[in-house]
């Protein structure tokens, strides 16, 4: 058994951490059995979410974890792409878990209209997933500093969202006619795409970003297709966010 240490689910979605569910959907496509548990960032080997209980060891990051189980059970998902695939795919998700994460962190964190639908969700965080009774007014603080550090915190709104709806419409070029990203067979590059598109399509605020999302017919197609085939048994775990 696998035990999965994430924040709290919201939104109607299994996890507002495109990170934590990128890895609940590769469990689930690889048909691997896993309990969900809340997380503590205090216990949390890299002090990020997600992480793991396998065999006895606690493991941190969604892709060391994924690497991990492919080498332990095979790799089912990704053995027939070819190297140019492979190579598509890296890219593909270099790109959502490097640059399309902090566009999608500032609209939460940054953006008045998003901060105002994100508070509840960051409640529910306090005290057990970041380890105390700290403020949410400083677990913001935080984050602007972070943001303003990794650099994206510097841009405007419309930057960002100008720079986010760049990295979509590639990915719905990319995709075309295909039913998943890089063929007409899932491989392990979807559970990162499908975790970030739903990541933003689930944010109640209708940015920008969000229309030009719902406007690629291909991806919103796409969403629907894995999540009938992946989550349509999911159920939410005990613990709720908004
Ligand atoms: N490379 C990591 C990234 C994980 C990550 O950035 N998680 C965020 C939530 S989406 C987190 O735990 N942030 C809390 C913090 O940095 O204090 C992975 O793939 O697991």
């Amino acid at each position: 058994m696998i035990t999965l240490y994430q924040t709290p689910q919201a939104w109607g979605t299994p996890n507002l951490s495109p990170f934590c569910f990128k890895l609940e959907s590769y469990l689930r496509m690889a048909g691997l059995s896993y309990d969900v548990k809340l997380a503590s960032l205090a216990k949390a080997p890299k002090g990020k979410v997600p992480y793991v209980e396998i065999d006895g060891k606690v493991m941190g990051d969604s892709q060391f974890i994924i690497e991990y189980l492919k080498n332990k059970h095979g790799d089912t998902l990704d053995s027939k792409l070819t190297p140019e695939q492979m190579a598509i795919g890296h890219t593909i998700r270099r790109m959502l878990e490097e640059c399309t994460y902090w566009y999608i962190v500032y609209m939460r964190w940054v953006d008045e209209a998003g901060w105002r639908a994100y508070l509840p969700v960051a409640e529910t965080m306090v005290p057990e997933v970041v380890g105390g009774p700290v403020p949410v007014a400083a677990l913001r603080q935080k984050m602007l500093q972070i943001l303003h550090d990794q650099g994206t915190g510097r841009h405007s709104m419309e930057e960002v969202q100008k720079l986010a709806k760049e990295d979509i419409s590639s990915i719905a070029t990319l995709m075309g006619t295909k039913q998943f990203l890089l063929a007409d067979s899932p491989s392990s590059f979807d559970a990162v795409v499908y975790s970030f598109l739903v990541s933003i399509i689930a944010n109640p605020v209708d940015t920008e970003l969000k229309q030009h999302t719902l406007s690629q017919e291909n991806l919103v197609r796409y969403c629907a297709r894995f999540k009938s085939r992946f989550f349509a048994n999911w159920k939410p775990p005990e613990f709720k966010a908004a």
